[in-house]
């Protein structure tokens, strides 16, 4: 067999896109909740009132100005609020999970269900009260939760009133936010992960970062790195049980061509992506990048003891999105994020409707340059198919059938190169929970309509619907994939 038996066969979600409920339980507004739907083609906004009070939108890379807040505009659709209702129907779904064969659930918790505000010293009863109960729910099934203490979200205040991770403070509220999930469900979660995509967080709604001023996104991340090490060295205290890891979003990235200037530009943009992991891992920030923020005159403010705290909190494993695969060529900003409008294309590689470049072989290739560099557990913790699904009615006008072929080949395909990793490149490689294993709201259009779900949900880009849930052809194979631990695909 190549996949060890206690291997993590699961699916993942995030509670911004998939547990709604945004005004339930004494939950406070997150900055995700001011982020309107967009589109394939129409970029997604945020509502916010500029320094003078004037209502404005802006997208994701274009800075608000110092002294703007998010705010929610009446009559508006934001998608996080309802997502497809996780928040009503956990009992439901996790029973679907279960019927799956799941043995892992990837899930975040709300910062705001905890911390309404952010800076509260005790957390709202009602919010740890729902998370136990979902872990309960899960451990009921033998299902082992990980859990994302932060998937793109921030409390609104914190963005708002106090600076949002550009002020030192939210390092505290962080590590006070996160001591309180391991106080709370110790017994019940023990694998952790800090912050999801770290190498992606470059905006207002995950950093709270008004301008466009390197000074400041190198500030606040170097503030997200030093609390994510707090968290670590915290969780393990509290539990020597816990296993803390951190997520990168990691694709296979190929030189335009084999001319060594081309090379060595390559290296710079693999860099862009691994100094995260680097710190992380290693614990200090490698000297390609001191040198480069030197060059560029950035200066990040640092405590005395940050360095210790990086060193002392390197990560258990390294979890990791991977979805496509992209090519580096001079003057090109590759990025790893879903807008890949502006990609070079690959002539070896089909994508997807948005444009994603599929590549299972490549998927290989990362686990091999992932567990040669840092020789730790790896777990991809998210990686799926996003299209459109068009499911089938019967004469009642009810769902009968929903034929996802093209997400079964597409998972098929990533599993079978997982599995030589395993097997024949011996990495370790302890998890696999394909991303939005039931349909939920997407990161980067907020749309319903791109999907990726085992599970079908009836829902519209509108948030329009039954919300009921349906069982797609991927939910039975997926589910005979698990049985056979990966033997049959
Ligand atoms: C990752 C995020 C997820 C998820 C996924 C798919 O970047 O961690 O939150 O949404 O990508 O992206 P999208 O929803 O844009 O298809």
């Amino acid at each position: 067999m190549a996949f060890p038996k206690d291997f993590l066969w699961g699916g993942a979600t995030a509670a911004n896109q998939y547990e709604g409920g945004y005004d339930q339980g004494g939950r406070g507004l997150s900055t995700q909740d001011v982020r309107k739907a967009g589109s394939r083609t129409k970029k997604r906004t945020v509502t916010y009132l500029d320094r003078d009070g004037n209502l404005k939108e802006a997208t994701r890379f274009e800075p608000m100005g110092i002294g703007s807040k998010g705010v929610v505009v009446e009559g508006e659709y934001y998608p996080s609020h309802q997502a497809v209702d996780f928040y009503h129907h956990y009992k439901e779904d996790i029973a679907l999970f279960a019927e799956m064969g799941f043995r892992c659930f990837r899930m975040s918790i709300s910062w705001t269900r905890l911390f309404p505000r952010g800076d509260e010293e005790t957390a709202n009863e009602e919010g740890v009260r729902f998370y136990r109960d979902v872990f309960i729910e899960l451990r009921k099934y033998d299902i082992e939760p990980l859990v994302t203490l932060n998937h793109f979200d921030l409390p609104l205040y914190l963005a708002n009133e106090k600076g949002g991770w550009v002020s030192r403070d939210t390092v505290g509220y962080f590590v006070n936010y996160a001591r309180t999930c391991f106080e709370n469900f110790s017994g019940l979660a023990h694998y952790w992960i800090t912050f999801n995509e770290i190498n992606c967080m470059l905006d207002w709604n995950k950093l709270g970062i008004l301008t466009d001023e390197p000074d400041e996104f190198y500030q606040a991340l170097h503030h997200v790195f030093v609390a994510s090490a707090l968290t670590v060295r915290e969780g393990h205290r509290k539990d020597s049980r816990n296993r803390i890891g951190m997520m990168v979003a990691y694709g296979a990235m190929y030189p335009f061509d084999c001319s060594p200037d081309t090379y060595l530009n390559h290296l710079h943009c693999m860099h862009n992506m691994q100094w995260y992991c680097d710190v992380q891992c290693r614990g200090y920030y490698p000297s390609y990048k001191k040198k480069e923020l030197e060059r560029l005159q950035i200066h990040i403010e640092q405590a005395e003891e940050d360095e210790r705290i990086l060193k002392e909190g390197t990560v258990d494993f390294i979890g990791f999105s991977y979805y496509f695969s992209v090519v580096s060529k001079a003057g090109i900003n590759v990025m790893m994020t879903g807008d890949q409008s502006h990609a070079v294309e690959n002539p070896y590689l089909k994508k997807n409707e948005w444009g994603w470049q599929i590549d299972p072989v490549g998927l290989r290739s990362v686990l091999n340059e992932l567990y040669d560099r840092y020789q730790k557990p790896l777990w991809i913790v998210e990686n799926g198919y996003g299209g459109i699904d068009t499911p089938e009615y019967d004469f009642e006008g009810d769902i009968k059938a929903i034929h996802d072929d093209y997400r079964i080949a597409y998972l098929r395909a990533h599993i079978a190169e997982m599995k030589k990793a395993v097997e024949l490149d011996g990495v370790d490689l302890i998890g696999y929970t394909p991303w939005g294993c039931i349909d939920l709201i997407s990161a980067g259009t907020g749309e319903m309509s791109k999907r990726y779900g085992f599970i079908y949900v009836e829902m519209d880009d509108q948030g329009r619907g039954s919300l009921r849930r349906f069982r797609k052809d991927s939910f039975y194979w997926y589910q005979n994939v698990i049985h056979t631990n990966g033997e049959e695909l």
